[in-house]
């Protein structure tokens, strides 16, 4: 394996009960055990200020106007940013468990006229922009069987239903460029071998070479 001169930012998508924790947590090992230096990270960060609120918000213990807690979700992003780059030009490869694509979709799939996916994406402009996205795709009905929902304000079926429709959507534009689709409705292990392969793919891109861009 050569060398990389920049790490990877990797982000793993998909509705709630996807199978993103789990993945997330066996990619980073997986990435571990071939050499490579690794910085996990999920998305909301609920350690910090800003993310206590977000935390709040989800869990029905404080209310925040639709348009204000997008922006908090993005400033979460923003914080962490700086961050990010640095790790990724000192060689460390990033993997993250949610990012802006969860950020564009949940807020939109509120349905509210003046909160669309362009209006929910434009925060996001400037973020550094993933290598790839691995999106763990999984009908909403599969993803109920594997446990009741919690509490947490978005887990009701008709918003995971309307999250997937406008991931699709999120898929046939710029940022479709960057998602890779597994099916998610199998085996721990056989979604792990498919995110591993798709992962490594992209590691022998020549955008490798190049330093990370930016969400544009
Ligand atoms: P997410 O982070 O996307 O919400 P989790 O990784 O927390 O999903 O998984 C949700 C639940 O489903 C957990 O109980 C987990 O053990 C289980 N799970 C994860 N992947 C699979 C899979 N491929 N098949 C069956 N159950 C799974
Ligand atoms: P988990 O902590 O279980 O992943 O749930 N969300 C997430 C948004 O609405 N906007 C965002 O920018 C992000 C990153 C998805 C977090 C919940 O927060 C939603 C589910
Ligand atoms: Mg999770």
């Amino acid at each position: 394996m050569p060398p990389l001169s920049r790490g990877a930012l990797i982000v793993i998508e998909g509705l709630d009960r996807a199978g993103k924790s789990t993945q997330h947590a066996r990619l980073c090992q997986n990435l571990e055990s071939q050499g490579r230096r690794v910085k996990s990270l999920r998305f909301p960060d609920r350690t910090t200020p800003i993310g206590k609120s977000i935390d709040a918000y989800l869990r029905g213990e404080s209310q925040q106007e639709d348009h204000v807690i997008h922006l908090l979700f993005s400033a979460n992003r923003w914080e962490a940013a700086g961050q990010i780059r640095s790790a990724i030009e000192e060689g460390f490869t990033v993997v993250i468990d949610r990012y802006h694509y969860s950020g564009i979709v949940y807020s939109a799939a509120k349905d509210k006229v003046d909160l669309s996916l362009k209006w929910a994406r434009d925060p996001e402009i400037g973020l550094p922009r993933p290598d790839v996205c691995v999106f763990l795709d999984i009908a909403p009905e599969v993803a109920a069987k594997r446990g009741n929902f919690g509490r947490e304000k978005y887990e009701t079926s008709a918003m995971q239903k309307r999250v997937r429709e406008l991931f699709y959507e999120l898929m046939g534009t710029s940022d479709g460029l960057d998602i890779r689709v597994v099916d998610a409705g199998r085996s721990v292990e056989e979604v792990e071998q498919d995110i591993i392969e798709r992962v490594n793919d992209v590691m022998e891109q020549p955008k490798m070479a190049k330093p990370l861009t930016a969400i544009l």
